[in-house]
């Protein structure tokens, strides 16, 4: 397809070993991959599609998910429709679950048709230190998605070598990381950071259910899975569905857990530590982030003892600490925004396109002390007396549902292009198993009137946008929203009036004073 180094390709793909080949044999050639999560919509697409300029797109006829055989194509067709991207040549597509699709010549190739009486040999393209290896796109504090670029030689060895320590992986090894690989989870620790060792991986193309709530659990067992990497959203979602499902299989064969995405509770970390590794497992609970291409803070197993809840400490090579707004660092278990201090191989290299976000978004966050500029990863933690880190959330407006990254501007966007909708503010609110929820404040055009169709309306209108992920789990309609006199939303009260709790803080900096008691009244 006339695929170069320097090219970019977007994958869009169910969890099927054809992704990783598809994004391995990108990396071969020289060429960028940017994998868009299944799930996202095929408007998310088209923008990702765009910002890369993608030549081609691997995608498949549908995948299975939850017991159901999802379609993907179709949204690749509507994406690229009147060739709204344009630089996109060509459409290669695995079939998966034989549905039918439709086909533009010329355009779209099937992976089989494709493939017989092409070379098994082929030569890697020589690539330097610094050459891009991918983008993925990820939520930020605007609509706009961020381009992550990560390049060959530091992301590889950093990958490879966070990969090796934290999970002390063995020869006879065998390890499940249960992540998509449509998120930066997927890239480095099921692709690149388990393939560099030579590890023995399983790829699950599936996701816990009511309707088999064994499924992980047979998974281990059928394969005798040593280390398994999991988020809290699913432990949580399974200590729910109670200890019968994980007691009536054999699971000792696990010797490491992990978790990644979002805090751990305590709670969900204790059960995971006493139901699925029986007492005998380390659990290794890893914060990093996808500019920061692998693991930043986790304990290595066995060497640094854990505590229930705390990522613990930075990874050999690693300066992070607790700053203040001024970038003073801050007494021990104050809270205070966590940064790094110091480059490591696989930091992000940049926005894709443009440096002047990237600058502004990480680097001048928390002024350079001494002249010395720091990273800003845009999380609020505190250090205890023993020096481990306690990673409190996001303190920007991005929420995490279920370990998913969402920018609360990517669904206010995506609200207010609705005709009905004037203005939208959303934040999170508490969730015992998604970690947080997705909470909408809408205010109405004047000639529409408020309903619960019209709320279920808004609601399939973001998932058409951005993908069910986004998905509104509470709408509720304004006459107003409470505003500072300079015109920002006070996302503080937001927060307050959806979780349903007192008002924190003054409101006296607020232009319109009876805008709050009316929210609070619409309750
Ligand atoms: C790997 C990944 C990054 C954000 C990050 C945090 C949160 C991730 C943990 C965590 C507490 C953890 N990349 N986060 N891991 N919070 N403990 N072990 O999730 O780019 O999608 O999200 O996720 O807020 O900034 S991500």
């Amino acid at each position: 397809m006339g695929v170069a180094k320097g090219d970019r390709v977007g994958i869009y793909m169910p969890m099927i070993p054809e992704a990783a080949v598809a994004m391995l044999a990108c990396a071969r050639i020289g060429a960028a991959h940017t994998v868009v999560f299944g799930g996202f919509s095929s408007e998310a697409l088209r923008d990702r599609l765009n910002d890369a300029e993608a030549k081609v797109v691997i995608t498949a006829d549908g995948g299975f998910r939850k017991d159901k055989a999802m379609p993907l194509k179709p949204a690749v067709d509507k994406a690229l429709e009147g060739n709204a991207v344009a630089s996109v040549t060509n459409v290669l597509v695995v079939q998966r679950t034989k549905q039918d699709v439709d086909w533009t010549e010329g355009r779209d190739v099937w992976w089989h048709d494709g493939q017989p009486g092409a070379s098994t040999d082929c030569a890697a393209e020589p690539m330097d230190s610094e050459d891009l290896l991918f983008i993925l796109y990820t939520s930020g504090t605007t609509g706009k998605p961020k381009g992550v670029v990560h390049t060959t030689g530091g992301y590889n060895l950093y990958t490879h070598t966070t990969f090796k320590w934290a999970f002390d992986i063995k020869e006879d090894d065998v390890y499940w990381c249960t992540a998509d690989v449509g998120w930066i989870t997927g890239h480095s620790y099921i692709v690149y950071g388990p393939l560099s060792n030579g590890a023995t991986s399983v790829m699950y193309e599936g996701a816990p259910r009511a309707s088999n709530p064994g499924c992980f659990w047979d998974v281990v067992q059928k394969y005798k899975v040593t280390i398994f990497y999991t988020a809290p959203t699913a432990i949580r979602a399974f200590l729910k569905m109670g200890d019968q499902h994980p007691n009536a299989r054999d699971l000792s064969s696990l010797r490491i857990l992990g978790t990644v995405g979002e805090p751990i509770n305590p709670e969900a970390w204790m059960w995971y530590h006493r139901v699925i590794g029986g007492e005998k497992c380390p659990i290794i609970d890893t914060w990093w982030q996808t500019e920061t291409g692998g693991f930043m803070i986790t304990p290595l197993p066995g060497a640094v003892a854990t505590k229930p809840g705390s990522a613990t400490k930075p990874f050999p090579g690693i300066l992070a600490d607790i700053v203040d707004a001024e970038g003073n660092p801050v007494p021990a278990n104050e809270g205070g925004y966590l940064v790094v201090k110091h480059p490591w191989p696989s930091m992000m290299r940049t926005v894709y396109g443009d440096d002047a976000r990237f600058r502004r978004t990480y680097w001048e966050h928390i002024p350079p002390k001494d002249g010395k500029y720091v990273y800003f990863a845009g999380d609020g933690a505190r250090k205890d007396e023993d020096g481990y880190f306690w990673i409190m959330g996001r303190t920007d407006d991005v929420l995490n549902v279920s370990g998913h990254r969402l920018g609360t501007m990517e669904i206010e966007s995506a609200l207010v292009s609705h005709p009905a909708v004037a203005e939208a503010a959303v934040v999170g609110r508490k969730d015992d198993l998604k970690g947080e929820d997705v909470f909408a404040f809408v205010i109405l055009e004047g000639t529409h009137t408020a309903s619960d169709e019209l709320k279920a309306e808004l609601k399939q209108h973001v998932v058409k946008e951005i993908g069910a992920i986004a998905r509104p789990g509470e709408i509720r309609f304004a006459d107003g929203l409470p505003k500072t006199r300079s015109g920002k939303i006070i996302r503080r009260f937001l927060r307050n009036l959806a979780s349903g709790e007192e008002l924190v803080g003054d409101a006296t900096t607020m232009e319109d004073q009876s805008v709050l008691e009316k929210l609070r009244n619409e309750a």
